[in-house]
């Protein structure tokens, strides 16, 4: 006999995620970062949606190690973020897209998970009040960086400790997500079982389990790319992109839509299908993307969803990174949309 579900029962993110650990899938440690993460995303939220009222609009003055102009909101999501997996004593080591160099937490308790994130994705568009997102990866503990300081090994030798073990290919993901700051405020996480997005409930201050088990469509007429640089791409690219909008006689051409902000285009793109890309140009070798906290989390959820992640040539999550901030070109979407375009770039 199946019992009838209560109109009352919701599943908030906190209650999955213990199901989670009680069915063996991650272990209390990972529960414990994957809710300080959440918590983190909730603050994140309600400062961008209150940002041109508490002044939090425009520029730092400040500009990040990648010599971008640093938003004042970058700054505050990447203290807020930090923060929260600081205080889960659960995180090793954290590396996001503020910082120079990967940094190792002096207090963890237990865990020591390996943390990367991308705090405030897109912050371009914060401004006019449209979409962001927050992108995080975590990666298995390793002790190597921890090692004491005390020891003979100096404090340059434990950052580069630090940078070796945060370079890991996205194939050694452990979990990863994004939260969508946009008309709903959408976590959607991976722990390696599918993909499930919750949604923050301004009433309760939850967020609530809204699809399970996601899959992306095999095919999907919809591309995004930023097409003012293309003048800059390579002829194989131009072709590809002329070849969407003029399928022939028969075809109806592609449609384009771009946010300008990952995370967005991203999500749009696992629900209706579609490809998403940033390709390398004339003046961007490898583009403008990061391997580690963009477009590995990003491709470890496409997969989890069917589809597919890759650089044109070869698949994102088996690409070793050598250093933090690495760059390269991301193709992801639907299965069909992405094998296509590997064969024009072939
Ligand atoms: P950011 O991390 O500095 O915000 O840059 C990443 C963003 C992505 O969200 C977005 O897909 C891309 O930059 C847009 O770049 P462009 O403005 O060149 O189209
Ligand atoms: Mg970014």
């Amino acid at each position: 006999e199946t019992k009838k579900k209560s109109r009352f029962e919701i599943q908030t993110l906190t209650s999955w995620l213990l199901k989670q650990e009680q069915s063996g899938h991650i272990d209390a440690e990972l529960t414990i970062v994957l809710s300080s993460i959440s918590m983190a995303c909730k603050q994140i939220a309600s400062l961008v949606q209150r940002a041109s009222i508490s002044n939090l609009t425009g520029v730092q003055g400040a500009v990040n190690v990648q010599g971008e102009d640093q938003k004042k909101l970058d700054v505050v999501s990447n203290e807020v973020f930090s923060n929260c997996l600081r205080s889960s004593g659960r995180t090793g080591i954290i590396a996001s897209e503020e910082e120079d160099v990967p940094v190792a937490v002096e207090e963890s308790y237990s865990g020591n998970y390996i943390v990367v994130f991308d705090p405030l994705d897109g912050s371009s568009n914060i401004d006019a009040a449209v979409s962001t997102g927050s992108i995080f990866g975590i990666y298995s503990p390793n002790d190597e960086c921890l090692a004491d300081i005390d020891d003979d090994s100096t404090l340059d030798q434990a950052k580069e400790r630090c940078v070796v073990s945060v370079c890991q290919p996205g194939s050694n993901l452990l979990a990863a997500g994004y939260c969508m700051y946009s008309s709903s405020v959408i976590f959607v996480l991976s722990m390696g079982k599918g993909v499930f997005a919750f949604t923050l409930d301004p009433m309760y201050g939850e967020f609530v389990l809204t699809q399970e088990n996601i899959q992306i469509p095999k095919s999907g007429k919809i591309y995004a790319f930023n097409e003012g640089n293309y003048q800059l791409w390579d002829d194989k690219l131009k072709k590809y992109i002329d070849d969407l909008k003029d399928p022939g006689p028969s075809g109806k051409p592609y449609s384009a839509r771009y946010i300008g902000s990952l995370v967005g285009d991203f999500h749009r793109t696992l629900l209706y299908g579609g490809i998403y890309g940033y390709p390398r140009d004339k003046k961007s070798k490898n583009g403008k993307l990061r391997l580690l906290y963009e477009c590995a989390p990003m491709s470890y959820l496409v997969e989890q969803a069917g589809g597919k992640g890759s650089d044109g040539h070869q698949r994102i999550l088996d690409i070793q990174p050598v250093e933090i901030h690495q760059r390269v070109p991301l193709y992801i979407g639907s299965v069909e949309e992405v094998e296509k375009l590997e064969k024009y770039l072939a």
